[in-house]
């Protein structure tokens, strides 16, 4: 089974290279995006580090002089009416992507600091050139990915406490996530934008597995919103409708500050690794102190903008298991929550919201059906806490999972069906690093 799985995840790897970057997939998501060229990277170690390494310094080159990493960089070969909403609608200001493909004013999880480290470990198994090539690219890399976490925990710390906030659902990567529900219902929805712009994603999707169009309201709303102001981050919080801290993305975002210690402590720099560490540690305790419910005994999301935190229990919640300086309590019940009904693996991996909610949705997207990358990173944070037994269950799951069905986008979480784009890097691309 693995031969197979392994070649199949290769041959998509292979598929969706562009001769310059991966797309997601060739029809719904023909552009590079940012947390997904991330979890490429980490599945090209294997079979092609110079192309790891190709990809992600393709969009670190449309990196803001602000330090954002846009979450999609475009492909100029692409045509605007293929995706919307493309650079034309996103409109940003001409010094943002100096050489320049385009790309769009949001962010997404700065998972680049871990995948780059995570390239770089793996080099040296395929011989001396490829060691040399690493540590070039570490050299490189290190000051824009510094530059990434100094604009997020600078200019996107809106609530004071230390956190970053997202200003759009699609900054999370977790899109129609009911983890912004209430924060959602508060931005004004105009349907009468989409007679203005047209929706791309459902000429090669089903409508009842994509977000629906008064979420696409909202979405474009809201980058309007953004763009108004040329996306600058000054006052935001006052002026624009959604602002939330997220406990999937600022988990990453201390993730990013460890992988930036090993990364620094690698290039010769101890003191800057010291205080990597010690910024890890920061985040974590904020991401304690703001997002952690003790009633519920999980981390949800905090809308910044009226102070509470959404009721749902979503994946996001379990995602602080990543980092190793979270208290023991929380650690436990995070276990109990990731092996309750609500999220329990049996043969298949973690569904991406609570199963038993009475809004469960099992092909909508981000508000049920299950996703790779986000079981990727819970199997990390088992590891971090030493949960071997689990991992290894997990990890087995999700190998089957995909050995069965495909590299699909998503899976059904009941009966494993695929659903979204059949040929999907980020799956084949962590496929490949589950079977390593
Ligand atoms: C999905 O998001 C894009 C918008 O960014 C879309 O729906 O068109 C999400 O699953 C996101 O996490 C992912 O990065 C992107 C490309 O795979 O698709």
């Amino acid at each position: 089974m693995s031969a197979e799985l392994w070649n199949s995840a290769a041959h998509v790897l292979e598929i969706n290279w562009t001769g310059d970057h991966m797309v997601p997939s060739r029809k719904l998501y023909p552009h590079q995006w940012s947390w997904d060229a991330a979890f490429i990277a980490i599945g090209l170690a294997y079979v092609n580090p110079t192309r790891a390494w190709r990809d992600l310094r393709s969009l670190f080159e449309a990196q803001w002089p602000d330090g954002r990493v846009p979450h999609i960089v475009f492909d100029p070969a692409t045509a605007e009416a293929d995706y919307f909403p493309g650079p034309g609608f996103w409109d940003v200001p001409a010094y943002a992507n100096r050489p320049a493909r385009g790309s769009t004013g949001i962010v997404q999880p700065p998972m680049h600091a871990i995948a780059a480290w995570d390239v770089y470990r793996h080099a040296s198994a395929h011989g001396a050139n490829c060691a040399q090539e690493a540590r070039t690219e570490l050299e490189w890399f290190y000051p824009r990915l510094v530059a990434q976490q100094q604009y997020l925990t600078g200019r996107r710390n809106l609530g004071g406490g230390g956190l970053a906030s997202i200003v759009h659902p699609w900054e999370s990567g977790l899109d129609n996530s009911p983890a912004w529900d209430e924060a959602m219902a508060n931005v004004p929805a105009d349907l009468s934008l989409l007679t203005t712009y047209q929706r791309r994603d459902l000429n090669n999707a089903d409508a009842a597995h994509r977000p629906t169009d008064l979420d696409y309201s909202r979405y474009v709303g809201l980058v309007l919103s953004y763009r108004a102001e040329r996306y600058d981050d000054h006052d935001l919080l006052d002026r624009h409708a959604f602002a939330v801290e997220c406990p999937s993305f600022n988990s990453i975002l201390a993730s990013a500050e460890l992988a930036l210690a090993q990364i620094a402590g690698e290039l010769g720099l101890s003191a800057e690794a010291a205080a990597h560490r010690e910024r890890a540690q920061r985040i974590t305790a904020a991401i304690v102190k703001r997002l952690w419910n003790a009633r519920t005994g999980t981390f949800h999301a905090l809308d910044v903008k009226t102070g509470k935190l959404s009721p749902a229990h979503c994946v996001s919640g379990l995602m602080p298991l990543m980092l190793p300086d979270l208290p023991a309590a929380a650690v436990e019940s995070i276990m109990a929550e990731a092996k309750s009904e609500k999220f329990g693996i049996s043969e298949l991996p973690a569904p991406s919201y609570d199963r038993t909610a009475p809004d469960f949705d099992t092909k909508r997207y981000w508000r049920g059906p299950l996703w790779i990358n986000v079981n990727w990173l819970l199997r990390r944070g088992l590891l971090v806490h030493g949960f071997r037994d689990e991992a290894e269950d997990l990890r087995t799951a999700m190998v089957r999972l995909v050995h069965r069905n495909g590299h699909f986008e998503y899976f059904h979480p009941e009966t494993g069906e695929g659903l979204g784009a059949p040929t999907f890097s980020w799956t084949a691309a962590l496929s490949l690093d589950l079977l390593a």
